[in-house]
């Protein structure tokens, strides 16, 4: 078995548009939605708004090919152009795995097509417009939650949460990455700042993060480190693990 060299920096979509939705003044300002305008940018746009983010995908391939069960599903949930998908697709070799990449907005969808048809993989993968709120996990032995929960309202977490265990086999693991918030004040506020910047190093003017920021408000909604661990072990989740953090974005690992 042969594994192509890919360095884990250089496993992201490609894309030669810069997002530059928040770089004009908006009279007034919309809650953010994934459309079109956003799924042409959006590899751009999630490189220089999440730190570690290109690191978290390419571990998500490490982790796909040690958890991955012969003749199981993988998911990727919120799966935007699919960056987690590819990465997956890069490292598993157990054989009769299928992908199911869902995402409820079909401009992302759409856009996928271009960067999953670019790959040659034994791999199938099966794209669905779905809520990932109201979808049946069947026979998984992987799932990756990358920056897709903080989306859904904090009522719906639980119930997801537990249906993805539910179909999920023994020994199969989630992993699950968030942008955080932070009990204490001052931690919050100095590793707020930090981020923002973090978006100014990579050429956002404080007035696109500021606009961003309050079209984020009430659609992106963070919990702590904390409330995120137990309701994975509420969800039934044996072992839960956060392995990474930069500034307030972290993700965890969670086996069934
Ligand atoms: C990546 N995971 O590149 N059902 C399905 N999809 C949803 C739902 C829902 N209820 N709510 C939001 N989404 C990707 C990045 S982006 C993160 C994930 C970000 C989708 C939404 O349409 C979007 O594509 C994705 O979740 C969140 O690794 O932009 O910060």
């Amino acid at each position: 078995r042969t594994i192509a060299a890919i360095p884990l920096t250089d496993q992201t979509p490609m894309s030669q548009d810069t997002d530059n939705i928040y770089a004009k003044p908006h009279s007034s300002l919309q809650d953010f939605r994934f459309d079109d305008q956003v799924a042409n940018v959006f590899p751009d746009m999630i490189k220089r708004s999440v730190p570690g983010y290109s690191h978290i995908i390419g571990v998500v391939g490490i982790l796909a090919e040690q958890y991955a069960q012969p003749n199981s599903q993988l998911y990727d949930l919120g799966c935007s152009l699919g960056a987690a998908t590819v990465s997956m697709r890069h490292r598993v070799h157990a054989p009769g795995v299928r992908i199911i990449a869902v995402d409820n907005s079909q401009a992302m969808l759409d856009r996928s097509a271009d960067y999953l048809d670019a790959e040659d993989s034994p791999i199938p993968v099966e794209t669905l417009c779905a809520d990932i709120t109201e979808l049946t996990i069947e026979r998984c032995s992987f799932a990756v939650l990358n920056f897709t929960l903080q989306f859904i309202t904090p009522e719906q977490r639980l119930p997801t949460l537990k249906r993805l265990y539910d179909g999920m086999l023994p020994g199969g693991a989630l992993v699950l990455s968030e942008k955080l918030s932070f009990e204490d004040r001052q931690q919050e506020t100095l590793l707020m700042d930090h981020h923002h910047d973090f978006k100014r190093a990579n050429g956002y003017s404080d007035l696109e993060i500021s606009q961003k920021r309050q079209a984020l408000e009430r659609v992106l909604l963070p919990e702590t480190a904390t409330a995120h661990i137990e309701r994975l072990q509420q969800a039934g989740f044996s072992q839960v693990s956060q392995w990474f953090q930069s500034f307030n974005f972290a993700s965890f690992i969670a086996i069934k």
